[in-house]
């Protein structure tokens, strides 16, 4: 290809702030990490979105319209999570728990209105995985990314590329980053996390179909 339809060749990675009264959020510091970085003949662009409903949005739109990215991985902290979890689902839903960063707590609003119930993420998730627990990482896919900021940045992200379906998109969260060494029962070292980023981006590069064991869909 050439010219204006040569494909692009950014991959745009976004993490957070901090936020819930946290000093750091380590989706920003492992984003920050692979900022500038090749990764199989891409160049990485990495973005810190606000911890806040609405704005988040606006900045990630912004950052596609002017990176026209390959592929967009978004990430962001599961406090609770010990492994690095792959989103399969994006809901459209905002039910917030906690205020966000400029004190907004949606309650059972849609995240798009009148948009679908849900997307799934165009990243190849199983392979990721498989990519990722094969360096001893541990690693899983999981089937909610909750329904706060993260979510509300995922479904958001699916929306905005409904059309765009040759453009891969997805989200994964981390868990809290541990000083070297002690990765285990409270989160991983932020070089663990940043490998494993670096893992999903490769993999999608050179995945084209997802794994699958077993086909059995209803028509
Ligand atoms: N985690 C939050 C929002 C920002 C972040 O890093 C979440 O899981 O929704």
């Amino acid at each position: 290809m050439s010219g204006k339809s040569s494909a692009s060749r950014t991959v745009l990675l976004t993490g957070f702030a901090p936020f819930d009264g946290d000093a750091v959020n380590p989706s920003g510091q492992a984003a920050r990490a692979l900022h500038g970085r090749r990764i199989a003949g891409h160049r990485v662009t990495a973005r810190e979105l606000p911890v806040a409903f609405g704005d988040s949005l606006k900045a990630l739109r912004a950052a596609i319209l002017e990176t026209r990215p390959a592929v967009v991985v978004c990430v962001g902290l599961a406090a609770s999570r010990r492994a690095i979890s792959l989103e399969r689902i994006a809901v459209n839903l905002d039910d917030a728990r906690i205020p966000d960063n400029a004190g907004r707590q949606p309650i059972d609003v849609p995240v798009v209105r009148a948009g679908p119930a849900a997307y799934f993420s165009t990243l190849p998730v199983k392979a990721i995985r498989a990519a990722i627990e094969a360096t001893g990482m541990p690693a899983e896919v999981s089937q909610s990314a909750g329904t706060y900021v993260c979510n509300h940045v995922f479904y958001g992200l699916m929306h905005a590329l409904r059309r765009r379906p040759r453009v891969r998109a997805g989200f994964v969260h981390v868990p809290p980053a541990v000083a070297a060494g002690a990765a285990g029962s409270e989160g991983l070292p932020l070089a663990a996390i940043v490998d494993a980023l670096r893992i999903t981006i490769a993999t999608t590069l050179s995945t084209g179909e997802d794994v699958r064991v077993s086909a059995g869909a209803i028509d």
